[in-house]
């Protein structure tokens, strides 16, 4: 436990200063005696309230002059958000009447709680367990449909009601080893061992379905990674700030402006996007420029999404060669890849249509694995919004059925991984005829990596390192 539970902690839940009304949040043994010296109620006091019940009260200063009129809920253990005897305080929102609270709250024995400390406590009275705590801090921080539908997912139990299971099957295997175990010495063939196997292989498929899921989850927690690339001055920068309806990025005709990456995220019909802007890709010999296109690379491999921007204002030859270029760096098999060819405005009011079309039929016939072509004009804005209705609607089918359980939280992740490759060596070992005894130690261990994602096994470093993450006041 990172800190005391015996104190009685208050803080606000709201932004003082902000909107009409404040939240105070009071927890612990003392917080109806703490609510009973600062709030003098109309009617009985706060002690003797029954639990979820709302007190009306007046809150008087130091030398006897009133602060303001408030509200009090009350809440009676167990039967609260911390698990605890807790108060909500709803005052008026002015910063000087929430300061003024703080103070009396300090004096009538309260401690300022910490970044998380109520959930903290909820967490240690057993009202949630920690994958659950930690999806609390995501609802919060959660800005679009996609991201609030996991979060609030997995604040209900989904990924920890599946991680049971998952423990509960784990055990199994564990008896049926032990089984094993005490009946060697009589050379009992042993008759579960087909069960074993069928077992270990769909705990494994299970969590490693899991452990992918990570980066759709990653991915919708912190945006789909969209790359743009493409040569020098094919506008790669005009199409970052069209998008964004923002100059983001420097635009020039000079070639090699880009030379960092730039990163944006848009929420595009409910699901996050992460555009980076990349240096255009040329032979040059200039070494920060050359480091500029070696990152460029590097965004091209994490990206799921890359946008090839082509210059229509170039010969056939030019693109045909920067399309292959750009086609040659992507992987196919878990990267998806739309040619966009910019600068339609120049193509004029004759529009040398034949040109472009022939890049576009050229392009479909050379490359099946291209997802589409498209063409548009960054500058005046012509194709954007194809652009991103193709964009949201190929993330569409990722948010699959309501309850789709996906990791987004490295440390699940990295818990699901290790779990993964010690029931990996349960494999191994049990193919491989490895005495029962030495294999269970796997399983052991396997065990204690997923019990550390609901907080069955913890430390006070990681309950630290995660509640420390959250606001004052959750
Ligand atoms: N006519 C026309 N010009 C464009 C269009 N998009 C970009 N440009 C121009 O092309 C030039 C290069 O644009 P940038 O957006 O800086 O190109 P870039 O790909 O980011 O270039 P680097 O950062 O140097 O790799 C600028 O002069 C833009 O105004 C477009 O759709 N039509
Ligand atoms: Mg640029």
């Amino acid at each position: 436990m990172i800190h005391s539970n015996e104190d009685t902690i208050y803080a606000p839940a709201t932004i003082p200063g902000t909107g009409a009304i404040t939240l105070i949040r009071v927890s612990g043994k003392d917080a109806f005696r703490i609510a009973d010296q600062i709030v003098v109620c109309r009617k009985g006091n706060i002690a003797e309230a029954e639990g979820n019940t709302v007190k009306f009260g007046t809150v008087f200063q130091e030398d006897g002059q009133p602060l303001d009129e408030v509200l009090v809920s009350v809440y009676r253990a167990p039967h609260s958000y911390t698990g605890e005897d807790s108060v909500e305080i709803s005052c008026h929102a002015s910063s000087y009447i929430c300061s003024q609270m703080m103070s009396l709250l300090s004096d009538a024995g309260g401690r300022a709680a910490g970044p998380g400390e109520f959930t903290e406590r909820a967490f240690v009275n057993g009202k949630m367990d920690l994958a659950e705590a930690e999806a609390v801090a995501d609802l919060i921080s959660s800005q679009n449909e996609a991201s609030h539908r996991v979060a609030f997912n997995q604040l209900k139990g989904g990924f920890s009601k599946e991680l049971a299971t998952m423990r509960g099957e784990l055990l199994e295997i564990t008896s049926l080893m032990e089984l094993e175990l005490d009946f060697s010495e009589e050379e009992v063939e042993f008759a579960d061992r087909k069960r074993l196997g069928e077992l270990l292989d769909k705990v494994l498929s299970r969590i490693d379905d899991l452990a992918d899921s990570f980066r759709l989850g990653n991915a919708i927690r912190n945006g789909v990674p969209v790359v743009i690339v493409g040569a020098t001055n094919t506008g790669k920068s005009t199409l970052l700030n069209a998008l964004l309806g923002d100059d983001r990025a420097i635009v020039s005709d000079i070639a090699g402006t880009t030379r960092d990456t730039v990163e944006e995220t848009l929420n595009l019909d409910g699901m996050l996007f992460r555009f980076i802007d990349t240096a255009g890709i040329r032979e040059t010999s200039e070494s920060i420029e050359k480091i500029g296109i070696e990152r460029t690379f590097r965004k091209i491999s994490e990206a799921e999404i890359v946008l090839g921007l082509l210059d229509l204002s170039k010969s056939e030859g030019e693109i045909s060669e920067e399309a292959s270029m750009i086609a040659g760096k992507v992987d196919f098999r878990r990267q998806e890849l739309v040619f966009l060819l910019n600068k339609e405005d120049v193509l004029g009011s004759n529009k040398n249509v034949t040109v472009a079309n022939n890049i576009v039929s050229l392009i479909e016939n050379k490359y099946n694995d291209v997802k589409s072509v498209l063409m548009i004009s960054a500058k005046t804005g012509e194709g954007l919004d194809e652009l991103k209705g193709l964009l949201s609607s190929s993330r569409k089918g990722f948010l699959g059925g309501n309850d789709a359980v996906l990791v987004t939280n490295i440390r699940h992740y990295e818990a699901l991984r290790r779990t993964s490759e010690a029931l990996c060596r349960v494999k191994d070992g049990l193919a491989k005829g490895i005495p029962t005894d030495l294999v269970s130690q796997d399983l052991r261990e396997a065990l204690y990596h997923l019990g550390t994602i609901v907080g069955e096994v913890t430390t006070d470093e990681v309950l630290g390192n995660i509640f420390s993450h959250f606001c004052i006041g959750k």
